[in-house]
């Protein structure tokens, strides 16, 4: 057996365990994480539940702490499903969810615990790769496709959650691993398309000049959410803008009008003070989902994950749930005015990030200070940005903070997957400096984060420039 066999058939205990909860009436809890993966993972499973007949409850959560696990024990589920989250707390379910049946379905980094009444998928169990391979909202579709085969139209969510956690690492920017078999269904069952080219949201229908300003994956610093800008940017370049009274999508481009517009991108992030390769960023594999309105956010797999991410980002998950389960008319309005307003404050925040002075420059990391200047909620989306594009000249990793409630900062590090080849892993640094300050801090190699009392940030940075000295000598 192939470890993707071996995960897929450890999950028909957690189908069995839905079946027998079925037939009982049962109504049935699920649990997601609250950022776009997440929801992505939520919507289907909510509509595979629904589909079922029996009623179910979902709620998004952010993290998973005492005080959330106690309150849905509380509510005394016969059934909970944990999301895209879980995997880290089996322990804390062990302890507080013994009345209940729990299905935990994730691709985070697990903890050993076992208990009769926590069935745990996890790909990283198999030995796959929960990272680059799966992601949440994947793991709950392979789920949702062996309660049913019918489910297979939820195939493209399980293609968004994967866009949503940057899992097009592939070349050319595909999916990889047990991505690919999600992507094979949702081609063969007529619901996505592929192709190579600059992934301008709105490939095939959007006007040029709001397709450049609406594209936030990679986000073009000047660019990405003003569409005024975009209007003469592409004047500037030469390109014509309307035929026969239309305007022009990007598919209508000439591969030589396709070659200028490249170079006059080129040109433009060299001069933003990016760095000259981020141009090749822009190319990449589009992923179309044929069966979602042309004109739509959702008709373009990378939009699609903005917008649940813009939902997720603005406190408003439930808005992004009831797009993932089939909303448009007032959902979808919603949606792209949460969209719009997330865009506009990200290029605002970015400005104002560049207006010079902002972001200091320590030994061995860059330190943006962003107080109450940038919303906590985007600091790391902000950093990331920052890093992507090239505008920090050195490999050095970033860490930003803001201002979260109740005295604390909130602070977002990143790193390339380059530092972290060469020993960076942030998790582990933000873990360990914010212990020593009343904090609490974890996550990835690449991406990680930490809560601590503002008090301290001086001597926490100072720390984590020490950690990642350590990192980088050994
Ligand atoms: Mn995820």
């Amino acid at each position: 057996m192939t470890s993707e066999e071996a995960f897929l058939s450890s999950l028909e205990p957690a189908v069995e365990i839905v079946r027998r909860h079925v037939e009982a009436g049962d109504t049935i809890r699920i649990v997601t994480h609250s950022d776009a993966d997440g929801i992505a993972a939520g919507g289907i499973l909510s509509e595979t539940v629904r589909r079922l007949g029996v009623g179910f409850r979902t709620t998004c959560e952010k993290r998973v702490d005492e005080k959330m696990v106690e309150a849905v024990a509380a509510e005394r589920p016969p059934l909970v499903i944990f999301s895209d989250l879980g995997s880290g707390y089996l322990d804390m379910f062990k302890e507080h969810l013994s009345g209940s049946d729990v299905i935990v379905l994730d691709h985070h980094l697990p903890v050993e615990a076992e208990a009769p009444n926590i069935v745990h998928v996890n790909p990283l169990l198999h030995g796959l790769d929960g990272a680059r391979g799966i992601s949440g909202a994947g793991v709950a579709y392979l789920f949702s496709r062996r309660v049913d085969d019918g489910n297979v139209d939820l195939s493209p969510l399980g293609i968004v959650g994967a866009l949503a956690d940057q899992q097009d690492k592939g070349e050319k920017k595909t999916l990889l691993g047990m991505n690919r078999l999600v992507e094979a269904e949702a081609k063969e069952a007529g619901l996505l398309e592929t192709r190579v080219d600059l992934i301008f949201y709105g490939y095939e229908t959007r006007p040029l000049a709001r397709a450049l300003a609406y594209t936030t994956t990679p986000f073009i610093p000047g660019l990405s959410g003003r569409e005024d800008r975009c209007l003469a940017f592409l004047k500037e370049a030469g390109i014509e803008l309307k035929k026969d009274g239309r305007w022009r999508a990007l598919r209508d481009l000439s591969e030589e009008e396709k070659r200028s517009l490249f170079s006059a991108l080129s040109k433009h992030l060299i001069y933003e003070g990016c760095d000259a390769d981020a141009v090749y960023g822009l190319i990449g594999t589009i992923y179309t989902l044929t069966a979602e309105e042309a004109w739509t956010p959702m008709r373009d797999g990378r939009e699609y994950a903005s917008l649940l991410n813009a939902c997720a980002r603005m406190e408003k998950p439930g808005l992004g749930l009831a797009i993932c389960l089939g909303d448009r008319d007032e959902a979808m309005k919603e949606a792209e005015d949460t969209l719009d307003e997330y865009r506009r404050q990200i290029a605002e925040y970015l400005d104002w990030v560049r207006e010079g002075g902002r972001i200091e420059e320590m030994e061995n990391i860059y330190a943006l200070r962003a107080q109450s200047d940038i919303n906590d909620r985007i600091i790391g989306v902000v950093a990331s940005i920052l890093l992507s594009t090239g505008i920090l000249k050195e490999q050095k990793p970033i860490v930003a903070w803001a201002r979260a409630e109740e005295g604390l900062i909130k602070v977002s590090a990143r790193a390339t997957e380059e530092m972290a080849k060469r020993g960076i892993d942030l998790g582990a640094v933000m873990m360990e400096a914010a212990e020593k300050f009343e904090g609490r801090g974890g996550g990835h190699d690449i991406a990680a984060g930490a809560f601590l009392p503002e008090e301290h940030e001086r001597q926490f940075l100072e720390m984590v420039d020490d950690l990642v000295e350590k990192q980088w000598k050994t």
